[in-house]
């Protein structure tokens, strides 16, 4: 593969910190030779405890969601720079179910994802179109706006650790996954909109996840696709067995 490949677990509002440690157990020595990055993006509640479990294995350690003001007046809320001195390093930014559920735009992702790469975080930016969007055949410039608004004053050096997930809403959590051939056709279109943005060689360098229902018997299909760099992984990373199946599909 050009890349190489980061499969990344989103537990989404799953595992207390007890259950994490569990599942990090059965999870850590299962992928310990991978070729790949190996991402879990946990609960904030979560994070204390992955981070020590972490520590020391290729695992790296990821949040779900950033705030995108520094510090202040914003109850209940986690800045940047509290993930980075907690030892996180990635953090999901935009996934659907924030866009659907809790008001999330393509002008808040964009400010997260200034946040993100500010404090130095990797942001792994979620894109994707509803299953209206694509009979209507609007996908590809759907996807198109929503990277050029998710990329609005990333600088060349901060794209660098920029990773896009494109997660079709009509595959989320639904256990129907994209065709390989689909997924191929929007990552590829996603590399083309970051390449006019950026230039060919950035976007080249590019990490580009796809994600929805990725489980064991889809990925090597979705991985072998050449745009395609990797996996935002739900349901199947909650089942440590499941999960280092699909991170032994990418290496
Ligand atoms: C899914 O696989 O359902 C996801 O939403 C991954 O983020």
């Amino acid at each position: 593969r050009k890349r190489k490949a980061v499969i990344a677990g989103n537990w989404k509002m799953n595992n207390t910190p007890t259950e994490a440690g569990l599942l990090l157990e059965a999870l850590i020595p299962g992928v310990h030779d991978a070729d790949c990055e190996v991402v879990v993006c946990v609960p904030f509640t979560d994070l204390c405890n992955v981070v020590a479990k972490c520590a020391g294995t290729n695992v790296h350690v990821g949040a779900q969601n950033v705030h995108f003001e520094k510090s202040g007046a914003f109850t209940g809320e986690v800045s940047a720079d509290m993930l980075l001195d907690l030892g996180v390093e990635y953090v999901v930014i935009g996934h659907s179910e924030r866009r659907q559920y809790f008001g999330e735009t393509d002008e808040t992702v964009n400010k997260r994802t200034l946040a993100a790469l500010n404090a130095g975080l990797k942001p792994i930016v979620c894109v994707g179109e509803s299953l209206t969007q694509r009979e209507q055949g609007v996908t590809e410039e759907l996807v198109r706006m929503q990277v050029k608004i998710a990329l609005k004053d990333v600088t060349e050096e901060q794209v660098k650790n920029v990773i896009i997930a494109y997660e079709p809403i009509w595959a989320i959590g639904t256990g129907r996954t994209a065709t390989s051939d689909q997924a191929q056709e929007v990552c590829a279109a996603i590399r083309k909109v970051v390449g006019e943005l950026y230039g060919n060689d950035i976007a080249e360098g590019m990490t580009i996840q796809y994600g929805g229902s990725m489980n064991p018997a889809n990925a090597a299909e979705l991985l072998a696709k050449p745009d395609v760099d990797g996996g935002l992984i739900g349901g199947a990373s909650l089942h440590a067995g499941k999960f280092c199946e699909i991170v032994d599909a990418a290496t």
